[in-house]
């Protein structure tokens, strides 16, 4: 039964024999047979091919005891259809940036199922592939994350050309949140029709915005794709990263698992959301750097975090990163299983 798989049961914060672990990015450069894959082809045909999306998602399964993968695709992909035009060097490029109300009108909601087929596609051929025992997890960016690539053109530090945009044309930027949002609940229910068995949402630049812009910009829009996606009843995921100062403003959010960065330690963030909510993490990715004792030492710190209470996905703080070795990936796969089993049979 799908619904007794570690994974899955935790989201839910039902006991499990032992912590479920994945790991962001788990899929890319720090493995071998995914850069062998990306000699032969770029990074959007690789996402737009079906067969080859499987493969790279299935290879870290096929190396590592995880307990989830997710599939092989990026935050931008979907956006393409909307009328943003969309390269990748490496991190996502659009070659016309959004910065006016005229061309946010413009923009379209497009049908998933025609917009990015090959999408649903992969997440069918995984379906089929995947281990029964390997769920998989769809995923979409954010509203206001989509925002800033879509303002700012390219990946920043700081996105000022967005955060400029927001706060000088403000209803224009309410308006574009608001039709980012609506593509990305379609997109969502799509993968979940075609098979997903979780959903994950990734505000990886929500921790540019204080609590009040947050709950002024970011929220609406999030609350619009999980009006979309709570009716499917598949667990939900929402990774505010770098958003230690925003929790009080999540934990009403409907979403069963909040995933936190290293920033903060588990222990605050089941504090601040509440018995309510799952969290996932939160791993210093750097940790996988450290000699053999002491990644094992950290990733014991972070199991010391999240306590006994059922409710916690192993994870880093945010992506691996590309110069990792695998053979520590595994390590730390292997502990996190044995240790937390041991714990829970004390
Ligand atoms: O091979 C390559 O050079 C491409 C590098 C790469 C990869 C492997 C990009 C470009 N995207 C991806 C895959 C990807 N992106 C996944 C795959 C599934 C997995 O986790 O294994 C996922 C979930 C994403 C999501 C994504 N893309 C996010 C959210 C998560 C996060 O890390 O915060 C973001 C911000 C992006 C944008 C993006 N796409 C690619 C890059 C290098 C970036 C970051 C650009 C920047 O620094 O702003």
């Amino acid at each position: 039964m799908s619904g007794t798989l570690p994974f899955l049961a935790a989201c839910r914060r039902e006991p499990t024999p032992h912590t479920p672990i994945w790991i962001m990015r788990q899929a890319g450069r720090y493995l071998e047979e995914y850069r062998a894959v990306r000699e032969k082809v770029d990074f959007l045909t690789l996402t737009k091919t079906p067969e080859l999306a499987a493969e790279v998602t299935l290879q870290p399964i096929r190396r590592f005891a995880l307990d989830a993968s997710i599939l092989f695709s990026d935050i931008m992909t979907p956006v393409e259809g909307m009328g943003i035009e969309l390269d990748f060097n490496p991190g996502p490029v659009i070659t016309n940036p959004i910065r006016s109300q005229a061309q946010v009108d413009a923009l379209r909601i497009p049908d998933p199922e025609e917009n990015v087929p090959f999408v649903m596609e992969t997440i069918r051929i995984l379906r089929r592939e995947l281990p029964a025992h390997v769920p998989l997890i769809g995923f979409g960016g954010a509203p206001f994350t989509l925002f800033c690539y879509a303002v700012e053109g390219k990946g920043s530090k700081t996105f000022s050309t967005a955060k400029s945009f927001l706060y000088g044309e403000p209803d224009a930027s309410h308006a574009l949140l608001g039709k980012l949002g609506d593509m990305v609940g379609a997109y969502l229910e799509a993968q979940a029709q075609a098979g997903a068995q979780a959903l994950m949402v990734f505000d990886s630049w929500a921790g540019l915005l204080g609590p009040g812009d947050y709950r002024r910009f970011a929220l609406p829009a999030l609350e619009r794709v999980m009006a979309r996606i709570v009716p499917l009843g598949l667990p939900i995921i929402y990774f505010p990263n770098q958003g230690s100062t925003l929790l009080e403003s999540v934990r009403t959010l409907p979403v069963d698992v909040v995933g936190i960065d290293w920033r903060l330690p588990l222990s605050e963030a089941r504090r601040i959301l509440g018995p309510e909510k799952a969290v996932q993490g939160n791993l210093d990715p750097a940790a996988l750097f450290a000699p053999p004792s002491e990644l094992l030492r950290l990733a014991g710190e972070v199991l010391d975090e999240a306590g006994p209470a059922p409710g916690h996905i192993f994870n880093l703080g945010h992506g691996i990163e590309r110069t990792t070795d695998p053979d520590q990936v595994a390590r730390l796969v292997d502990f996190v299983h044995e240790e937390s089993a041991r714990r829970k049979n004390r």
